[in-house]
């Protein structure tokens, strides 16, 4: 998340910020609940005024310069049409009832100092959103990296929601097929479609989620350049290789981040909010800049539910359908002594 556009009149950002110019953002389906396969993408209702106006928009000067430098975090975010510009400081995320929970928890609980200060809900042009903190604002040009923690990412619930009311998504078969065309099973193919959690699952197969538990979501370099091409990258080998090029080699970026994540681990450990919740789908955003200014903070909890009453978790433990575990303190586990072998490598590359 970063930095606002404080000079400029929060009104006309609000207005003129494309919701996103994402594939993501732009083609949402809602669940039919009735089985039936879904139509072709579709825009969001809301976003179809956008489009009108989106092309001219997309290329003025004052919106590139916006989205590059200002919000490179756009670049990013998963859901990115959720995010628009709040007071100084501030970005407004969309309220999601289950999200806006867990950060009035956190609030108070010990985990608050790895996340973004909730500051309220705002009401803009009749939705509502969450007031959250810039994490980016103290930075200089930073890269920021989203890494999406644990070893699935949908959440029980989902399954069976799934279970009851099959909902195929013929945009999730085309991304499944835009990386693997063998993928797909005989029905799949002629169904031209795939159920959610299937492509979900089959997507934390793809990647490092199952095997690591963490997977790389995106990096944005200080230069502007971003990639969020890690769908397939599954091994430690690899995942060192990027890690390296994206502190820049800079060993002590490197040591700060361990140090950082072994705090947030101790921190989650013993947090009621963590000890007590399902965290599925959420990130650490990783950021740094040229001065060694590095940070981690736990975002995005749109995933992140009460445990059932009588179900505990380690976060360690490897998930049974019925256990709730999420596997996040095993990937951040990994995350750890995989950033100690990146450091490593400089230290002794260094000598
Ligand atoms: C998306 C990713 C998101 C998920 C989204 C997927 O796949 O798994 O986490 O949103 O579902 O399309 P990909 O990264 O391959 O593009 P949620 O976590 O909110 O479910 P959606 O299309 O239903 O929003």
């Amino acid at each position: 998340m970063l930095t606002m556009m404080e000079q400029m009149g929060e009104g006309e950002i609000i207005r003129a910020l494309p919701p996103c110019d994402c594939d993501d953002c732009l083609f949402q389906e809602p669940a039919t609940g009735d089985g039936r396969a879904m139509p072709d993408r579709k825009p969001l209702k809301r976003q179809s005024s956008w489009r009108k106006i989106r092309s001219f928009i997309l290329w003025s000067p004052f919106i590139q310069v916006f989205k590059k430098h200002r919000y490179p975090w756009i670049q990013l975010a998963g859901h990115q049409g959720n995010f628009h510009a709040g007071d100084a400081g501030s970005v407004l995320k969309r309220l999601d009832p289950r999200e806006q929970a867990c950060f009035k928890k956190l609030m108070s609980d010990s985990l608050k100092d790895f996340v973004p200060e909730y500051r309220g809900d705002v009401d803009k042009n009749g939705e509502t959103f969450i007031q959250l903190q810039d994490l980016l604002c103290d930075f200089t040009s930073p890269c920021v990296m989203d890494v999406k923690m644990g070893v699935r990412t949908y959440l029980e619930d989902e399954l069976h929601k799934a279970r009851r009311s099959p909902t195929l998504r013929k945009d999730m078969y085309q991304k499944m097929v835009e990386i693997d065309s063998t993928a797909p099973t005989t029905e799949e193919h002629e169904q031209k479609a795939v159920t959610k959690p299937r492509y979900m699952q089959w997507r934390d197969e793809m990647s490092s989620s199952v095997e690591l538990g963490f997977r790389l979501e995106g990096i944005k370099k200080s230069d502007g350049n971003s990639s969020k091409d890690f769908k397939k990258i599954k091994t430690r080998e690899s995942i060192v290789d990027i890690l390296r090029s994206f502190v820049g080699g800079n060993e002590n970026i490197v040591a700060k981040y361990i140090r950082r994540l072994k705090d947030i681990m101790a921190t989650q450990e013993a947090s009621e909010f963590f000890t007590s919740h399902e965290v599925i789908g959420s990130s650490l955003l990783f950021v740094h800049d040229a001065e060694e200014k590095v940070s981690v903070w736990m975002i995005d909890f749109g995933k992140t539910e009460p445990l059932p009453k009588g179900i505990t978790v380690n976060h360690r433990n490897q998930w049974q359908e019925g256990n709730h575990e999420d596997g996040y303190l095993f990937g951040l586990d990994n995350l750890v002594s995989i950033f100690e072998e990146v450091h490593t490598s400089l230290t002794s590359s260094s000598v």
